[in-house]
């Protein structure tokens, strides 16, 4: 269970080690301070209802509540360990895994630790300012919910810099509270973690298609040999299942009420769905175009000798690596990526070790395919002839072996030119986006009531009513 009357919840016995407990209240006042400046805005007050975990079990999660968000009970949640648990790929495959950091490998570790932990606080910041225009008490709680849960996933991050890392783990904590999404002196570390979120379309996109890649992510961590990122990983991964499904139903009930009322109103054009307050499909296919490119680039390139390293030493794994039927060395297997030659996009073998980057951004592709396959059904059932699809891999690509060049969604090489010409059928134009923002100028906040361009979910949270006081504004 984890234990609430400390300070600090946690479940990995924080009183024991004095030193590590003072280091870590000394940093929840700083933590806070972010929370006030960078957390949601205005919302210190709000009480709302939310889910805190009780334990890390998968039924762990049965607390529901009125709480203030910075009265949020932040802590560290480890699974269980398993101690017969060994390392289960690399050169050290059938060692026990590591209690402690491998002297040889403290810099790596460190760096993947530092980038999970950066995104968290990232995604809040680029969220701060949606609850003023939120389209429903449900949907604004469920923000809440996600945005707290994105400040433990920090947490989970700073543990293991403060406990493992000494010193320079404790200056890497300051720094992920001094980084801001966005900031040209000091910005976040990876790309997509400094685009704005600047409505709730975009909102949706990211926590269906970036927060799945921090799904792909966190379980190719927790394979690793070293076991206490493994462990927290696993149980962060029960608070992403809950982030990816707020994304895909977000997307969802968004395109059915713009299917209700294309087929009520016997009409297709943008302009006139458009003149209907809701939002047009095609749009809605610019957006999906645009965080599905940049969430891919999340993954790195495509040969990258980093991922061979990370692999070889036993620090992140694939995904799903103990279910996989090879020899978990990777030393002869090859793997194919793609790349750019004159006017072709060709396919060429590489070692398998080199392109793990490409193996899990594969992995991802097939669960994105799946989603997008299930918000095209909602418009199929509504008997509309529009096609939902995923660009090209090569299409607005910022990182690996596309770089530079101008690939269409349907995967034609082209030239700035011919891009530039067409750059905003397929990407949101500025245009896209104050009319998007014109829709979501004010906060829905009475009960039971959805703004117009959104549906109601199917069912409310924790088996409450759609007209459940979700949020108290006091
Ligand atoms: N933007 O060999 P390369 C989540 C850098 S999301 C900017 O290509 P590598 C969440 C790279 O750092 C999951 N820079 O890549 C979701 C390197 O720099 P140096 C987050 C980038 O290292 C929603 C250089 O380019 N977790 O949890 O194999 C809400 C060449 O590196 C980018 C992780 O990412 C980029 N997109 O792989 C909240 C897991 N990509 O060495 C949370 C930890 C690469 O030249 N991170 N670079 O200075 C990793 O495993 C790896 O760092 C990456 C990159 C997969 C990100």
């Amino acid at each position: 269970m984890i234990n609430y009357t400390e300070k600090i919840p946690n479940n990995v016995d924080l009183g024991r080690d004095r030193v590590l407990q003072r280091a870590l209240e000394h940093w929840q006042p700083a933590y806070l301070s972010w929370w006030y400046d960078m957390g949601p805005n205005e919302s210190h007050n709000f009480e709302v209802y939310l889910r805190t975990a009780i334990s890390v079990e998968p039924d762990g999660w049965a607390q529901f509540d009125y709480v203030k968000m910075p009265e949020y009970r932040w802590g560290i949640f480890l699974q269980p360990p398993d101690e017969k648990r060994q390392v289960n790929f690399g050169i050290h495959k059938g060692q026990p895994a590591w209690q402690d950091v491998p002297g040889e490998y403290r810099s790596i570790l460190r760096r993947i630790v530092v980038t999970q932990g950066d995104t968290e606080p990232a995604s809040v910041e680029q969220q701060k300012m949606l609850g003023l225009s939120c389209p429903s008490l449900y949907d604004l709680r469920n923000i809440f919910q996600v945005n707290v849960e994105e400040g433990r996933h920090l947490w989970a991050m700073v543990y293991l810099l403060h406990r493992y890392f000494g010193r320079d783990g404790r200056e890497e904590a300051e720094s992920l509270l001094a980084r801001r999404s966005g900031d040209t002196d000091n910005p976040r570390i990876l790309g997509a973690f400094n685009e704005p979120t600047p409505d709730w379309l975009a909102f949706y996109m990211f926590t269906f298609f970036t927060d799945r890649d921090g799904k792909f992510q966190l379980c190719a961590l927790a394979e690793s040999g070293f076991d206490p990122l493994a462990r927290t990983c696993r149980f962060m991964l029960t608070e992403e299942a809950h982030h990816m499904f707020v994304g895909e139903s977000g997307v969802s009930r968004i395109i059915q009420r713009t299917c209700e009322v294309m087929k009520e109103n016997k009409i297709d054009a943008p302009a006139d769905v458009r003149a209907l307050g809701v939002i047009d499909l095609q749009t809605i296919q610019r957006y999906l175009n645009f965080h599905y490119s940049v969430t891919l680039d999340l993954y790195g390139s495509d040969v990258s000798s980093n991922a061979a390293n990370y692999y070889t030493s036993g620090l992140k794994g694939r995904f799903r690596e103990t279910k996989l039927e090879d020899d978990h060395v990777l030393r002869d297997a090859m793997y194919p990526v793609s790349e750019v030659v004159g006017d072709k996009i060709n396919t060429k073998q590489v070692p398998a070790l080199t392109s793990l980057n490409e193996r899990l951004r594969d992995d991802y592709i097939e669960e994105i395919q799946a989603g997008v396959d299930r918000w095209q059904r909602v418009i199929d059932e509504a008997g509309i002839p529009f096609r939902l699809t995923l660009p090209h891999k090569g299409f607005h690509r910022e990182i690996g072996n596309f770089t530079g060049h101008f690939i269409s969604p349907t995967g034609e090489i082209l030239s700035e030119e011919q891009w530039k010409a067409h750059e905003f059928d397929w990407l949101p134009s500025p245009k896209d986006y104050s009319y998007v923002q014109s829709l979501m100028s004010g906060r829905v906040a009475e009960l039971g009531k959805f703004a117009n361009w959104i549906a109601p979910p199917v069912k409310g949270v924790n088996g409450q009513p759609l007209d459940f006081q979700y949020v108290r504004f006091n």
